[in-house]
């Protein structure tokens, strides 16, 4: 029994003094002297390193890392700021839901040689818009407003990515989630894991500038913000952004084909639209896209089906105008148009080789 305590209390000064020498010799054996990053079982990454390296971060150790090493996460909730980068926004620091009304900012300061941030929304969970505009709840990241191309979002936007540039690299960005205490909205219970990532100037995955979202696998989904076709009148007035997809000499065309399409008109009835006139209000802006097969080409789709005008069923879209790009471009108004029960787009895209 003595034997095990005393051995106990060696263990334990060993871990205190690496605790207290970060870099010193203790670390070289039981913490990796360049931080490896780590997941946690929340779907965050964190660095390895010490519990004194994680307390500096004013990190939380997730679990355990190799032997006195800890996967540091660092979570910032209201009234925070960070440089860190993955830094991850939560809406309270003992990760829980919030029901409480309030203005929700966390300050993003850039680290040298960074121009852009990378958020990947975990969880993205507020209150639904009302006939597309976000009246309640909405997420916004400042100084950008829903007039430039960083829409004010809300509703359910779990899964999706935008990128956002620092307007100069000395000032901060501030996320900001406004939670209302309307009536209509109070006592909801809203929850947001946000991985704020930040983006080297020089890095090659960095989005080009126009592009809110940016996609560089060869094929994948795209959807529209608040895709939640379950609830009617889920979709978002006031947007103008760019899609983009990064590509290389290998391909020359890319194919997109919808599971979804709707996005004006009678969301009921099954339409393809396409062309200046006929897209006037909501669309998607594809550059020279040709239904399949054909030798038509056309800027603009709309309707509640993607494909040949007139179809009934959604067809296949080309495009081989390089760099692939989408704008996705809605209006202010929505049912005063004639739009209704519009849900929006889940479209998957493959590149194609030459
Ligand atoms: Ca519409
Ligand atoms: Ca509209």
């Amino acid at each position: 029994m003595k034997v095990i305590l005393v051995l106990l209390y060696m263990l334990r000064l060993l871990s205190t003094v690496q605790c207290q020498t970060e870099r010193g010799f203790f670390s070289l054996f039981f913490s990796p002297v360049v931080a490896t990053p780590c997941n946690s079982t929340d779907g965050t990454e964190g660095l390895c390193v010490s519990q004194y390296g994680c307390r500096v971060r004013r990190g939380t150790a997730t679990s355990s890392c190799g032997v006195f090493a800890v996967c540091c996460v660092v979570y910032r909730t209201c009234g925070h700021s960070s440089s860190f980068s993955p830094t991850y926004f939560v809406p309270q620091t003992a990760l829980k839901p919030t029901t409480a009304a309030t203005s929700c900012t966390l300050h993003i300061t850039p680290a040298s040689d960074m121009c852009q941030v990378r958020l990947r929304f975990l969880t993205f969970n507020i209150s639904q818009p009302e006939d597309g505009v976000c009246t309640h709840d909405s997420f916004s990241v400042l100084p950008h407003t829903f007039s430039t191309s960083m829409p004010r979002l809300c509703g359910v936007n779990t899964g999706q990515e935008v990128y956002v540039s620092f307007t100069d690299r000395t000032s901060p960005l501030t996320l900001r989630m406004l939670l209302s205490n309307n009536a209509a909205v109070a006592g909801q219970e809203r929850s947001w894991l946000i991985e704020i990532e930040q983006m080297r100037c020089t890095d090659p995955k960095r989005a080009p500038a126009g592009c809110l979202q940016y996609h560089t696998e060869s094929k994948g989904l795209i959807q529209s913000f608040n895709f939640a076709p379950e609830l009617p009148n889920s979709y978002m007035n006031n947007l103008n952004y760019g899609i983009c997809f990064g590509s290389n000499f290998k391909f020359c065309e890319m194919s997109l084909d919808a599971d979804t399409f709707s996005v004006s008109g009678d969301g009921d009835t099954a339409l393809a639209l396409a062309g200046e006139a006929l897209c006037r209000n909501d669309y998607l802006f594809i550059p020279s896209g040709a239904p399949f097969g054909q030798k038509v080409y056309f800027d603009r789709f709309c309707g509640t089906r993607l494909g040949t005008p007139n179809s009934t069923v959604s067809n296949t879209i080309i495009t081989s105008s390089l760099p692939f790009r989408i704008n996705v471009v809605t209006n202010k108004a929505e049912q005063t148009d004639g739009d209704v029960n519009n849900t929006g787009f889940s479209i998957k895209y493959r590149f194609m080789e030459c």
